[in-house]
């Protein structure tokens, strides 16, 4: 099955009725029996259908199928794409109301209260979840709403913004690092998305490693003359296009040649296809997990390099 992703206002449509399943499949652009099979296997989406009645489609489930299209057209096998989706759409308690906070702050164009929201969130639900649970999530909303027409490239370039700014401010007041040593972090040469990558390097810092932020489109003799200049041994490069994927693993391969550690992440990644025969080690969808999987590395080459001494 083909399933295409989202362009910028092409699948807007007045759900306010409800939308029956023919409509729902022209505007998605999702064979009908699709729609039917996600429902039946994944129960995406995933209220009942009244017997004897024509389904409709309320925006919330149009909302979710638009979520499974998207996660499948970046090339998520099915049942992956649903969790994901589960995921995106469950958040419940404290984290789901600071996201719509924040996604309200973006469609009022009001770039403190975005920062607002976040600041609440990392006080309530500490810093790991605060990135985790809240801005990770929000930004891919503030995506799917700008993929589907629901905001402009202004409020999304504004919830961006004001999400960078609040990143860059908590990393002023991040703890000294307990070793000068740092890890280097690089998006792809071709990736432009450097907001994963900043958010891991926050959680690091408060975790007291340094963080070297190479930042967007980095070439791969930068990555090289970082790990050389501040004699780096582990680096993370992030991917999130299937067309920045092939540069991303220059940068993967020359990295490892070069002795460091490598770690990856990123869209680019998600399906086990793409990362076939690649060095180093893949950190998963998850800040709190990856900066485990970093610290754990780290922690066993220095309990080797000690023992070998
Ligand atoms: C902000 C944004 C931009 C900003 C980026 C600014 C910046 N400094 O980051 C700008 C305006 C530059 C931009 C440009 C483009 N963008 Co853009 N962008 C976004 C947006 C709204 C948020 C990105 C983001 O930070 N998401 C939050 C991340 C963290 O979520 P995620 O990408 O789903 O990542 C998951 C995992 O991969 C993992 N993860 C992500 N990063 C990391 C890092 C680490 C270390 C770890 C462990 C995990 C991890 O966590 C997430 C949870 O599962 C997304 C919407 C979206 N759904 O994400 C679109 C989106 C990623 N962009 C998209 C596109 C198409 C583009 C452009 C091609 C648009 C264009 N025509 O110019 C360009 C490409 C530029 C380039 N060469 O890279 C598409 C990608 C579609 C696809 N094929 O996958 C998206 C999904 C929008 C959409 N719905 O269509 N974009």
């Amino acid at each position: 099955m083909t399933v295409t992703p989202a362009i910028a206002g092409a699948d807007v449509v007045d759900e306010s009725a409800g939308v029956r399943i023919a409509e729902v499949s022209r505007v998605l652009g999702v064979p009908m029996p699709t729609l039917r099979s996600w429902e039946r296997r994944y129960d995406i989406p995933a209220s009942a259908r009244e017997p004897g009645k024509h389904r409709r489609y309320s925006p919330a489930e149009l909302h979710s199928l638009r979520l499974m299209r998207d996660q499948i057209a970046r090339g998520m096998p099915a049942h992956t794409a649903a969790l994901t989706v589960r995921g995106l759409l469950g958040a419940a308690g404290p984290a789901a109301d600071l996201i719509s906070e924040i996604l309200l702050a973006a469609t009022r164009s009001d770039p403190s209260a975005v920062q607002e929201q976040l600041t609440s969130a990392h006080r309530v639900l500490g810093l790991a979840r605060c990135l985790d649970d809240v801005l990770m999530p929000a930004m891919q909303q503030v995506g799917e709403w700008w993929a589907t027409g629901r905001c402009d490239v202004d409020q999304e370039h504004l919830a961006t913004e004001a999400t960078r700014a609040w990143l860059e401010t908590l990393t002023a007041s991040a703890p000294p690092p307990a070793d000068p040593t740092p890890i280097v972090l690089a998006c792809g040469p071709s990736d432009l998305h450097t907001i994963g990558l900043e958010a891991l390097a926050t959680l690091l810092r408060y975790d007291r490693r340094a963080c070297r932020v190479l930042g967007a489109r980095t070439p791969v003799p930068a990555v090289l003359t970082a790990l050389h200049a501040s004699a780096a041994d582990a680096v993370v490069i992030v991917s999130h296009l299937s067309n920045g994927r092939a540069r991303a693993i220059e940068s993967i391969r020359a990295a490892h040649h070069a002795g460091a550690l490598v770690f990856y992440a990123g869209n680019a990644f998600t399906t086990p296809r793409s990362r076939r025969n690649l060095p180093g080690t893949y950190l998963g969808t998850h800040l709190e997990q990856a900066s485990h999987l970093i610290s754990d590395q780290l922690l066993s080459r220095t309990t080797r390099a000690a023992g070998s001494h």
